[in-house]
């Protein structure tokens, strides 16, 4: 595939290559993430028949306030897939990607989470396919997914090494094969992205289609409960609100959260954050704006090569 690049021309009053007209063209390669979202989908395509999802009328794409940076939304559902989205955010210093897939809730699949800023110089990444139920207490659960894939996230996690503390609260919501970085932008490093990206997602659609569905009522209750504490966490504390409020405003970033990209928080059940994460609670009942209650924990990766958490000491 091509390497996932594209250049914007700035018109710019430096020094720098500067025209007798007093204009110049300064040159900046910056990363897309279009070519991302173009290969999920085609490789959804070949597996499954893609829906348009009823979100794409009302979500398809903004300006922010500045009048120039520009969010694109798409959003599909298939057969086994309940909601798959991506937004896209692309400004004159900054390219964002929050692309996920939901599965529908009589599979306890993972869900797949593709987490990309770049601004400058600067990248942070999460890629995972997150786990619907607890890997830990879960033995089956982190069999039946996991143990098979250690050894793709240890490849990677050589190549884009963890990123340092983080939301302590945040651990519980990635595998063992999490891909947790922040880097200094360069080709390399945005191809062994892209590479990572492709691999982490052909082998989520793949454990997609070969899914046996879960016929248990029981069992469905406790996938469809699972999802949505995801989706409520993320929808209350995901790290990219901030950012979103000052591009869009709070009003309309508090729509997009919770109608489209975490679309079901409202819909698939009816506890409340505080109901699944009453230490948020602040004293007068409302939830505390703080990320992390915690605080920061896990200066390296947490778990070991077989992909067994190591972290168990939250002070560290
Ligand atoms: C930072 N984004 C982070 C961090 C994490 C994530 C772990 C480090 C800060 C922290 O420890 O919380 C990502 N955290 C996740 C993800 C999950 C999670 C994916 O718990 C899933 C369960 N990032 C985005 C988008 C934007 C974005 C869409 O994915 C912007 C619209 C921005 N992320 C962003 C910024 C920071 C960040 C600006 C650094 C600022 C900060 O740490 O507050």
């Amino acid at each position: 595939p091509p390497p996932p690049l594209m250049t914007i021309n700035y018109n710019c009053n430096s020094h720098w290559r500067k025209k007798k007209t007093g204009h110049c063209l300064l040159q900046v390669s910056a990363i897309s993430y279009q070519n991302f979202i173009h290969f999920a989908l085609n490789e959804t395509k070949r597996h499954t028949l893609l829906l348009p999802s009823p979100l794409q009328e009302r979500y398809s794409s903004m300006i922010a306030l500045d009048g120039k940076t520009r969010l694109e939304m798409l959003s599909f559902d298939t057969s086994r897939i309940r909601l798959l989205r991506s937004m896209s955010i692309e400004g004159e210093a900054m390219q964002v990607l929050d692309f996920a897939a939901f599965p529908k809730p009589e599979f306890d699949l993972p869900i797949f989470c593709g987490n990309f800023f770049t601004a400058a110089n600067t990248n942070i990444v999460v890629l995972d396919l997150n786990p619907l139920h607890d890997v830990t207490s879960r033995r089956d659960y982190k069999e039946k997914y996991y143990d098979s894939l250690v050894p793709l996230g240890l490849k990677y996690t050589e190549l884009l090494p963890w990123g340092g503390k983080l939301t302590s609260e945040s651990i519980k919501f990635f595998s063992p094969m999490v891909i947790w970085t922040k880097f200094t932008s360069s080709k390399s490093k945005h191809e062994i992205l892209y590479s990572a990206f492709v691999e982490y997602y052909k082998v989520w659609i793949e454990l997609m289609e070969q899914a046996v569905e879960d016929t248990d009522p029981s069992q469905i209750v406790c996938n469809l409960e699972a999802q949505h504490r995801y989706l409520t966490w993320r929808a209350e504390k995901d790290p990219g609100h901030g950012l979103l409020k000052r591009l869009i405003g709070e009003k309309l970033a508090k729509d997009l959260l919770r109608n489209f990209l975490f679309s079901g928080t409202d819909e698939l059940g009816s506890k409340t954050f505080l109901d699944y994460f009453p230490q948020y609670r602040s004293e007068d009942g409302t939830i505390n704006e703080k990320r992390s209650i915690v605080g920061k924990s896990f200066e390296s990766r947490p778990w070991d090569t077989k992909g067994e958490f190591v972290g168990n000491d939250f002070r560290n």
